[in-house]
């Protein structure tokens, strides 16, 4: 892996010194891992498969085959990868433009993910959404969205839909610390914890919007108080600990399920790499990234899983393995793909009602 310090075997100095930068860097995750040996592969192949997969999306856009924002999670799979493993098939899920990771884990199929990248027409909004926009209503992924702070409002309405129709389900919101210097952020929390809507908000703190450290943009940068001045519970998790975010979000899910009103819950996480595909990285030193490097949630899992034995080092290397042949794979699946015809451009636009008289008013 290109992470060279977020692998199994890979230097782990305990006790590495704090940056000097956003946040302090927590210390790596240990301690047993009770799950069935199914589950935690499981898990960590989904981590595994979101990191080879943007990896080679980075390769691929300097080679221009992927174009437009590029915007990767590499360093923040746990958050994905615990938090939708803890979720049901019939709950909403909502994301941001870094949301690669979330489609992945929630089961849309790399190929139609590496061809919307693409724009090819195989892709999973027909190659009209690209990177940023991946959508899918057969698995309820209801974007990639742009707009910073612009999935609350829509996570919001969704639930109210389903509670209004007795559905018994939840919707879960994905969203930067950015968002929450956004009015949508407020007026989503503030109607969601007055209706008691069944919304879970999980925010992905990795501690910078853009290159702007919380510090320089947040009144308040304990991002609980903020939630929890709506009146909805909110607790913060080590987004770095896959076994920690995603037994904070069963017991979040069973409580919003449970009519309980919505939840905020607080990743904190660190994206190892740029924040979209050009960015000098100015605002953060070498030794703040390789501090958390060090720390990253594939190393950390495998490292307690193999402590305990659950996992050998040639299980390891063949779930590398089967994520690098489905990487292959669906980069030969866009490369075949296809361009939406030209005569298909206007084909979800709204024809234009007939105009009336003028001033007339219906
Ligand atoms: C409403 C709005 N304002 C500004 C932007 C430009 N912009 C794109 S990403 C970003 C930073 C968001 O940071 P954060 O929410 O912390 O998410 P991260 O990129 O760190 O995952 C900004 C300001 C935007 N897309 N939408």
């Amino acid at each position: 892996m290109s992470e060279n310090a977020d692998r199994p075997g890979a230097a782990h100095p305990a006790g590495a010194p704090s940056p000097s930068g956003s946040g302090s860097v927590p210390a790596a995750p240990t301690g047993p891992v009770r799950w069935d040996k199914s589950f935690a592969i499981k898990v960590l192949a989904d981590m595994v498969r979101i990191r080879r997969m943007e990896e080679r999306c980075a390769e691929l856009y300097g080679k221009q085959k992927i174009r437009g924002f590029l915007h990767l999670y590499i360093g923040e799979e746990a958050v994905a990868a615990g938090s939708l493993n803890a979720l049901r098939a019939d709950d909403n899920l909502v994301a941001t433009y870094r949301e690669h990771g979330h489609a992945l884990v929630r089961g849309l199929s790399m190929n139609a993910i590496m061809a919307e990248m693409y724009g090819k027409q195989e892709g999973c909004a027909r190659g009209r959404g690209g990177s940023m926009h991946l959508f899918d209503r057969a698995t309820r992924l209801y974007g990639g969205n742009a707009i910073v702070g612009g999935g609350l409002p829509l996570a919001t309405g969704l639930a109210l839909a389903d509670k209004m129709q007795g559905r018994r389900a939840l919707t879960a919101c994905f969203f930067g610390d950015g968002a929450v210097a956004e009015g949508a952020f407020h007026e989503s929390l503030n109607l969601a914890a007055l209706w008691k809507l069944p919304v879970l908000f999980c925010c992905e703190n990795n501690l910078y919007a853009m290159g702007t450290a919380i510090e320089r943009y947040e009144s308040q940068t304990d991002l609980c108080v903020k939630a929890s001045s709506y009146g909805l519970p909110a607790t913060r998790i080590d987004g770095m600990d896959v076994v920690a975010v995603r037994e904070a979000t069963q017991a979040a899910a069973e409580f919003v399920r449970d009519g309980g009103g919505p939840m905020f819950l607080e990743f904190r996480t660190y994206r190892f790499r740029a924040h979209s595909m050009y960015d000098a990285e100015l605002y953060r030193t070498k030794s703040e990234v390789q501090a958390w490097k060090t720390r990253g949630p594939i190393h950390s899992f495998t490292a307690r899983l193999k402590a305990q034995g659950t996992l050998s080092e040639d299980e390891f290397l063949a779930i590398d393995a089967a994520a690098q042949a489905e990487v292959d794979q669906a980069v030969a699946f866009a490369e075949a793909g296809t361009w939406e015809p030209v005569e298909d451009l206007a084909r979800d636009l709204l024809t234009p009602a007939p105009a009336g008289p003028p001033g007339a008013l219906s």
